[in-house]
């Protein structure tokens, strides 16, 4: 075990009134890690909560937050040490950076590449798949059982941040760890059903509108498909529910860049996501435009008319595969 894990079990065992504190808009890797810390810290005889500014998004609803999680105004004490997970910097705390005075001793558990927190004991590693992973090390170390309702949180962590296991992040150790939780009688088809594929009914007929909308150019290199206010509004669907749709563009074969476009309320303008997969950057592609993200996911709000937002970012597109050159 490596010494930075030990520290900070070390850290833990000498204290108690534990707030395990996580980012804003937390996903599973956030709510699942601290909420396996803080059921661990009380198995151990702790008093120990996990907070979080926001509640669990709905997907995340097969987690135990009744009792675990509080918003900073409703912990059940005022702590006497306060650890960051999954948070790369104070201001991602939102309203639980309430909870840290300047007195309050304060260690963190991290898996991003840039940690700005000013903490002490740092468990910090970004080759982690996920923060889950490290806090697996220190459930271990605290001499925690990885029990059933321990495994589905870290299930849920190492999952989601994984992708499903699919990404270059995931780790050998993040298998293990999982191994360990399916040992601990995780129902796995069941939760990767409402973590990976669940999706209600609006969700389910707004991508099949935009799916039926798809288009193919520059030699089926090119995909785009468009969601417009009348398809929100024939589907009773919301803005939130285009997530993922980009992603069935980018998976049909011999695409190399896929766009979404969805038509914002009011003024708001044209929302794209883009996707691309070989050499492409999307995020390149996008930056002359204003838009910004990763090599191969990234996004760009243009505040003009809908099909002249379109033409300008498949122009952008167009040219990002011309200087690729396709037929090499
Ligand atoms: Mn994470």
């Amino acid at each position: 075990m490596r010494a930075e894990t030990t520290e900070v079990a070390g850290w833990l065992k000498a204290r108690d009134r534990i707030a395990v504190v996580t980012h804003l808009h937390p996903d599973g890797d956030a709510l699942g890690s601290s909420i396996a810390l803080a059921l661990a810290l009380r198995a151990i005889g702790k008093r120990a909560f996990a907070c979080c500014q926001d509640g669990a998004p709905d997907f995340l609803d097969m987690l135990p937050t009744g009792g675990n999680l509080f918003p900073p105004e409703d912990m059940p004490f005022e702590p006497e040490a306060v650890i960051a997970v999954d948070c790369a910097a104070l201001n991602r705390l939102g309203r639980a950076a309430a909870l840290l005075r300047p007195e309050t001793p304060l260690a963190c558990v991290d898996h991003h590449l840039a940690v700005d927190v000013p903490a002490s004991p740092a468990l910090v590693d970004p080759r982690a798949a996920a923060a889950g992973e490290l806090i697996g090390e220190v459930i271990d170390a605290l001499g925690a059982p990885l029990d059933g309702t321990l495994a589905l949180c870290l299930y849920v962590a190492v999952s989601t941040d994984t992708g499903n296991f699919s990404f270059d992040c995931t780790t050998p150790g993040c298998l293990r760890l999982t191994a360990r939780c399916l040992e601990a009688g995780l129902d796995l088809n069941e939760l990767n059903y409402a973590l990976f594929r669940r999706r209600t009914a609006a969700r389910t007929k707004l991508l099949g509108r935009a799916l039926n909308g798809l288009e193919f150019s520059e030699g089926g290199r090119l995909a785009l498909m468009r969601v417009r206010r009348a398809d929100f509004a024939a589907c009773g669907a919301a803005d939130a529910d285009t997530e993922g749709i980009v992603n069935f563009g980018i998976d049909a074969a011999g695409v190399e860049i896929a766009l979404l476009a969805v038509e914002l309320e009011g003024a708001g303008g044209v929302k794209f996501s883009a996707r691309s997969r070989g050499e492409i950057s999307v995020a390149a592609m996008l930056a002359p435009l204003g838009g910004g993200g990763h090599a191969k996911a990234a996004g760009l709000t243009l505040r003009t008319d809908f099909d002249a937002a379109v033409d300008a970012v498949m122009d952008a597109a167009r040219k990002a595969l011309d200087n690729t050159g396709g037929d090499k």
